[in-house]
């Protein structure tokens, strides 16, 4: 049987098979790109949960399949939550990791470390082609570096610094970023979500 990933995001796929590959689902797990026809979801929700609701409702719908999506973050404690739900697109163009992590450090460069407290979040969704739908959260509590460290993950990976960490979450490896990451937390606990849904 088939779960869709509802997701056009390269290195969420990648986290995302790693995180699950350890679930024991017998499922097999296919790309949003497998699907190209489907257009892309318009994220007009107002949080994390609404908006990966809508991308895991509407793949579910188009192809007929179970979908899982996966709406995430970056929330500053100083900017009141932001760039939160914009994180993707803080610099205007949709998806350009480093104008976003240039931009963001720029407007954070008068803060100094007692006030640089953040969190990456992760909603997780499920949808089914008849309608029933469920979404879980997970959380990263960390702080923001000045400078950008590290090669591993994406986004702003190179400025999160986790609590009790002294690396950046892209000076992790995948392996440690997943054990601690709001993306593997919150889809360990959609798991058993799946199994009691799918069977
Ligand atoms: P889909 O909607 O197709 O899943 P997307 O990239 O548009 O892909 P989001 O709207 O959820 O996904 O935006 C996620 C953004 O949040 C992403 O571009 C990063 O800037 C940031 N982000 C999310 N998870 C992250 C992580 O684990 N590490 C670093 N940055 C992350
Ligand atoms: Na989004």
């Amino acid at each position: 049987r088939r779960l869709i990933l509802a997701t056009r995001n390269a290195n969420k796929v990648i986290e995302l098979r790693a995180i699950l590959a350890g679930a024991g689902l017998d499922l097999e797990l296919v790309g949003a790109d497998a699907y190209p026809e489907i257009p892309d979801v318009k994220e007009t929700g107002t949080s994390f949960a609404e908006n990966a609701l809508l991308k895991a409702v509407t793949l579910a719908r188009a192809t007929g399949l179970p979908a899982i999506a996966d709406d995430s973050g970056l929330c500053v404690d100083v900017l009141g939550g932001a760039p939160g739900i914009f994180s993707a697109r803080w610099a205007g163009r949709h998806g350009d990791d480093k104008a976003n992590l240039d931009l963001l450090l720029a407007q954070l460069s008068d803060i100094d470390d007692e006030h640089r407290a953040a969190h990456f979040a992760c909603a997780a969704a499920l949808a089914l082609p008849d309608g029933r739908e469920r979404v879980v959260e997970g959380r990263l509590e960390g702080t923001l570096r000045h400078e950008p460290a590290g090669t591993g993950g994406f986004g702003y990976d190179p400025i999160l610094q986790p609590n009790g960490e002294t690396r950046t979450c892209a000076e992790l490896t995948p392996e440690e970023k997943n054990a601690i990451s709001h993306r593997g937390k919150a889809f360990r606990a959609l798991v058993p979500v799946v199994r009691e849904l799918l069977g």
